[in-house]
């Protein structure tokens, strides 16, 4: 089957793109479209020509596996020039996604008709870069202005419904797989008989109202506010500009060389490492890759907590059936009472319809009676972070779980296989670490234990995407992957405090790297008491003495954080603002003066060192642990649950970016200056450092 077929249905030639999974638009694609479109254009009996795609979707875009590579003739203009230029009307047929490079080719084509559950966007910026194949130029003429701005600065597709509103799509079809292409064969014939000319986008003007500039100059302040750091959508802005300004040819030029600097910056590299990390994350092992999921609709969830209402939320949503249990009436009403709380919230905010909203509240039952999870395909524990409390639920779910079932604990440090070894069916236990709140947040870490089964490891990465979580699998050891980079990044954070930088300075130099907010907010949104109980459970010599010193003071004086009112900062009744606390800086040099620390000017680049450093320092050691498998899911891992910046790919990409032999240099210098008790490069950092490597080539290897 060739990658690019046409057939004839009587007086339509019918152009298919066949290239699974996604149809991107590889150097066979484009080849294939412009041979068959002269084809078409040569058949005497052909009068008009669909554009259509076989399997799941319309083409998702250009073939991001060949950016940074030679470019391969045919290019992006000569498919499009084809195209539009075809003196036979082309009708783009659309179904599943139309993105990118993908939605540029349907808008080179005359006419455009969509099926009803389709979706068109032009993505192109989530991979630093702008659209490069016109579609800057022709979006903005066809919808005009408003919508283009909209969908080429957010890079969010829109439905196929709301493209037919707004005049990007000319028909919509409803109906099942099948009615598309005949719709299309329809549309074509009424074409032909109608008589109805080509319509060329790029002979149009885009439409104009004296509002532009005011337009434009709000675009700019709302992507430099929103998406702080990063570049393409400010250039996107400016390809946008050029379609107002610049004949077609012109600002096609403008866009094309946009495209260029975009796509050489290190920004679109992180990105695009980003979408691939993602991707990977989700295979499996090899020991596990020929696993058979087990099959699954009944989940039991124990504890309807804050975490274990955000996963049964996650749950219900992916329409799979949940039992809560509870341990008593109290404690049972609350938690039923969060769960309907949510339920409508979702309805009122339009998140979800009302048979939705009636669906999912039947799927949700809640007792304190654990023989009620004798049914149970996959049990989730999500009670506190107490060994003993877990190991006796789990010697209770030993008894009452069918054979099969699969057993979970939801913990962010607790040793897995210890819980494992209380029952009598150890393969069937693995870990699933959520991040709160369980329903929002992206990340799920997947912790495989000593003797977890390939088929549970298997059914827990199905689980993952069927309520839309990006997983990452871990091993055991002390807070998997994020947790246990987290300490030493919050470990610097409270000696930078000690050491002379303040609150609001550490935060801000972390917040100009790119993260939505600083180490010191976070703890204080997130409660120091978790913690400060936490290191209780642990052997002193496992922390800095200095780091904690604040903050155990602090909670012992109740400012526990933004729930007390107070904690590293001070907060106004009903605002979450942190405001600066003289108190604190008292406190800290108090600390200081007992720990023996002179207090110094330390800069901004040196908080950022300190704390990023030693993400990429732990994250080279959960690599020889194999804790981790790939350094990309330590970059997923802190993209999704930590906020790590998105556009510099994670911190083991931001540190191959960097160069891996500046990075163990610097690692070296804090040695120096602060100690080598935290500050000595990983065996792993500092081998690849002088093999002139990278974590990528790490991961490739
Ligand atoms: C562009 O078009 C630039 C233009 O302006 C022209 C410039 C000149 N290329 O996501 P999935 C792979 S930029 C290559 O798991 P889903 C993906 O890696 C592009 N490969 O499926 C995965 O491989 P593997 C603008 C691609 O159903 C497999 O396909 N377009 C591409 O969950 C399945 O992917 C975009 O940004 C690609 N373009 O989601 C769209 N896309 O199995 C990017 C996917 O080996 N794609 N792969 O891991 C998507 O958003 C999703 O893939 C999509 C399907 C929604 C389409």
């Amino acid at each position: 089957m060739s990658t690019v077929s046409l057939h004839k249905q009587g007086r339509i030639g019918v152009i298919a793109v066949d290239h699974p999974p996604v149809n991107a638009i590889s150097q066979a694609v484009r080849e294939g479209i412009i041979t068959q479109i002269n084809a078409a254009n040569a058949d005497g009996h052909i009068a008009a020509i669909v554009l259509i795609a076989k399997g799941r979707t319309f083409m998702a875009g250009a073939d991001i596996t060949e950016f940074g590579k030679a470019p391969k003739s045919p290019g992006f203009p000569q498919v499009i020039n084809a195209l539009e230029q075809s003196h036979k009307p082309v009708i783009a047929a659309i179904h599943g996604t139309a993105l990118g490079g993908g939605l540029e080719l349907a808008l080179a084509c005359h006419f455009r008709i969509a099926h009803e559950g389709a979706k068109l966007g032009l993505p192109e910026v989530t991979l630093g870069i702008i659209p490069g194949a016109q579609g800057t130029q022709r979006l903005p003429r066809l919808v005009g202005l408003p919508l283009a701005l909209e969908m080429i600065v957010s890079g969010k597709p829109i439905t196929a419904p709301k493209a037919h509103q707004a005049g990007l799509v000319d028909d919509l079809v409803k109906g099942d797989a099948d009615a598309l292409p005949r719709a299309a064969i329809a549309y074509a014939d009424k074409i032909i008989t109608d008589g109805t000319a080509p319509r060329r986008l790029s002979q149009m003007e885009v439409p104009q109202n004296g509002s532009e500039a005011d337009l434009l100059a709000k675009a700019r302040a709302d992507a430099t506010r929103k998406m702080r750091g990063v570049l393409a959508p400010q250039k996107a802005i400016d390809a946008l500009e050029a379609a107002l300004t610049l004949p077609f040819e012109d600002g096609a030029a403008k866009e094309r060389a946009i495209l260029g600097a975009c796509m050489a910056s290190p920004q679109s590299k992180a990105l695009q490492h980003a979408f691939f990390a993602e991707r990977k994350a989700a295979r499996l092992p090899k020991h596990a890759q020929n696993a058979t999921p087990r099959p699954f609709n009944q989940i039991g969830i124990i504890g309807g907590g804050t975490m274990g209402c955000g996963i049964a939320l996650a749950c219900l949503g992916a329409g799979l059936y949940v039992t809560m249990i509870e341990r008593d009436a109290d404690a049972l009403k609350r938690a039923q009472n969060s769960i309907h709380k949510s339920l409508d919230e979702n309805l009122a905010r339009g998140r979800i319809d009302k048979a939705a909203h009636t669906t999912q509240g039947a799927l949700f039952s809640i007792t304190t009676d654990m023989a009620a999870l004798s049914e149970a395909d996959i049990i989730i524990e999500a009670v506190f972070e107490k060994m003993e409390v877990k190991k006796s639920i789990f010697r209770d779910l030993d008894k009452v779980a069918k054979k099969g079932a699969i057993l979970t604990t939801n913990t962010s440090y607790l040793n897995v296989d210890d819980i494992a070894s209380v029952t009598g069916r150890p393969a069937d236990i693995l870990g699933l670490h959520f991040f709160s709140p369980a329903n929002i947040m992206k990340l799920l870490e997947v912790v495989e234990a000593k003797k977890t089964a390939p088929d549970v490891l298997a059914t827990a990465m199905v689980l993952a995407k069927k309520i839309r979580k990006i997983a990452v699998i871990a091993r055991v050891c002390h807070g998997f992957i994020g947790n246990r980079m987290l300490e030493g990044y919050l470990r610097e954070a409270g000696l930078l405090m000690l050491e002379g930088a303040t609150p609001q300075q550490i935060d801000k130099a972390i917040r100009d790297f790119g993260y939505p907010m600083g180490p010191l907010q976070m703890i204080d949104m997130a409660g120091m008491d978790i913690g400060y109980m936490l290191r209780k459970q642990f052997p002193a010599s496992r922390f800095d003495p200095n780091a904690y010193r604040v903050m155990n003071r602090l909670v012992e004086m109740d400012r526990k954080g933004q729930k007390t009112g107070a904690g590293i900062y001070r907060y106004e009744a009903g605002n979450r603002t942190p405001l600066p606390d003289p108190a604190i800086d008292k406190i800290t040099e108090e600390e200081a003066q007992k720990a023996g620390i002179t207090r110094r000017t330390i800069s901004d680049e040196e908080i950022v060192d300190r704390c990023i450093l030693s993400l990429v320092n732990e994250g080279a050691r959960l690599l020889e642990d194999r804790i981790a498998m790939r350094a990309s899911d330590i970059d997923v891992t802190y993209l999704y649950g930590y906020g790590f910046p998105r556009w510099r790919g994670g911190p083991m990409f931001y540190a191959s970016q960097r160069g891996l032999d500046k990075i163990c240099d610097r690692i070296k210098q804090f040695g120096e200056t602060v100690g080598t008790r935290w500050w000595t490069p990983a065996p792993l950092l500092q081998k690849l450092a002088q093999e002139g490597k990278t974590f990528t080539d790490f991961d490739a290897e």
